[in-house]
């Protein structure tokens, strides 16, 4: 079978010390860390749309780099591209993979036609993931790039685009399943709206919820017994994306009774899209239990659009790994890279330097969350703060015997209050920054 990376070989753990480009310096897939093997706490997957397909287009000019992998039809490109992609996850030792439908085949004439390439396709890839022992992590189905879905998918304006995202989720659910997949992923495409000169927001909104429920039934109905997430994004392609971040997802699902089957796939970009920190979206998916799965990417705050690029912040991987040791680790979930590499990174080694510097990024991240949760010094300083509770008026509150009419008995003897202590922001910060570059200097 021919070879698509040549001259790459497999990509070992070679330790910090090591000069070799090619290798991980951080990233020991055997290493225990937290309790867990760092393959195990991390789930690297790899994203097949951005690192499979994606030539580096943008609205200035097309792709540049080249996604055929020596194929001439687009069949054959199809499959070339599927056992690149299993060559690619090999070498970089990822055990998971996730794809939309149409970055695995392409869409023909009718959905008929359409199917049948699909299924070609996932016999190929199914065979392919037994060989080598690759996980598919999620599916989904791309609603959002044919021009059907100008207006939407499931909050279309048009009942024919409705029932045809309906069939399109109903065929990747099929093979989700069938490749074991133990994740469906809704992100929102263009389910969002321009002006509310056109839109009713209610109607769409019940709509997207119809689609959801027919989709959930449907699945739960085959034998999927995973996660289904909604990936929060507020903004690209439209003005007003529907699924806004963590928390109005988070209201969207209990309104229509989505919360028991639905989790969070929780977007680094996306988070600071919606002018959240990255931590701030995932605790706020911990704390209403619905933390699932991440995309793993971060964007440039200088610019206020949705870059995608490959995470190399290790301040941020290390207070996203603490969010995700806290949640209790992934279950159905793991780290997906939704990440592509800059319009003038061409070369097919690219594709392995970024992806070697995001998985190292996130092996730091794990290695110092472990050392800040263990340290204790920032959890302490947090339990702490909230002592008035543990006791007195503080216990009576907390345990709901307060009364509104005794707490203002107890105020109104109170006088004035000089109790605060500082929130010594600077002081954690440094204890921080103490633990991660402890041993630099
Ligand atoms: C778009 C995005 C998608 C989803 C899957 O911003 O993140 O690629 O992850 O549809
Ligand atoms: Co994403």
């Amino acid at each position: 079978m021919s070879e698509f990376f040549q001259g790459i070989g497999k990509v070992k753990f070679e330790g910090a010390k090591s000069d070799n480009p090619l290798a991980f310096r951080y990233y020991n897939p055997d290493e225990v860390v937290a309790g867990k093997t760092m393959r195990e706490q991390l789930k690297f997957a790899m994203s097949y749309w951005h690192t499979m397909c994606g030539a580096g287009a943008d609205m200035f000019g097309v792709g540049t780099a080249d996604r055929s992998y020596g194929g001439g039809d687009e069949m054959t490109v199809a499959k070339n591209k599927a056992r690149a992609a299993f060559e690619l996850m090999t070498k970089l030792d990822i055990d998971f993979f996730c794809f939309h439908d149409r970055d695995i085949s392409p869409e023909a004439a009718t959905l008929t036609e359409t199917n049948a390439r699909l299924d070609e396709i996932v016999d190929l890839i199914e065979g392919l993931m037994k060989e080598s022992g690759k996980k598919l992590l999620w599916g989904t189905a791309n609603l959002f790039s044919n021009p059907r879905y100008m207006h939407g998918a499931g909050t279309s304006c048009n009942a024919d685009v409705f029932a045809f995202a309906a069939a399109q989720i109903k065929k990747a659910l099929e093979i989700t399943v069938r490749l074991g997949g133990n994740g469906y992923v809704f992100w929102g495409g263009r389910e969002g709206y321009e002006t509310l000169l056109n839109t009713d927001m209610g109607f769409e909104l019940d709509n997207m919820a119809r689609l959801m429920t027919l989709a959930r039934d449907y699945a739960r109905s085959i034998g999927f017994k995973g996660d289904f997430y909604i990936e929060p994004k507020p903004k690209e392609p439209t003005k007003h994306q529907y699924d806004f971040d963590v928390a109005t997802c988070c209201a969207f699902l209990r309104k229509y009774g989505l919360d028991k089957d639905f989790k969070m796939n929780v977007e680094a970009n996306h988070a600071t899209l919606a002018t959240h920190t990255f931590q701030h979206e995932l605790a706020t998916a911990r704390i209403n239990g619905v933390f699932g799965s991440i995309d793993a990417n971060q964007g440039d705050l200088l610019l206020g659009w949705d870059t995608d690029q490959f995470p190399t912040n290790v301040y941020e991987t290390a207070l996203c790994m603490m969010e995700v040791i806290k949640a209790g680790g992934f279950t159905n979930g793991g780290l997906n890279f939704d990440a592509k590499v800059r319009r003038g990174s061409f070369e097919p080694s690219d594709l392995f330097y970024a992806y070697i510097a995001g998985m190292d990024a996130f092996a730091l991240g794990l290695k110092i969350a472990d050392k800040i949760i263990k340290d204790g010094r920032i959890d302490a300083f947090v339990a702490d703060r909230y002592a008035s509770y543990k006791s007195g008026i503080g216990a009576d509150i907390v345990g709901g015997k307060a009364t509104i009419q005794q707490l203002e008995a107890y105020a109104l003897n109170l006088g004035d209050i000089t109790t605060n202590t500082s929130g010594r922001q600077e002081y954690l910060e440094h204890i921080v920054n103490g633990i991660m570059f402890s041993g630099l200097v």
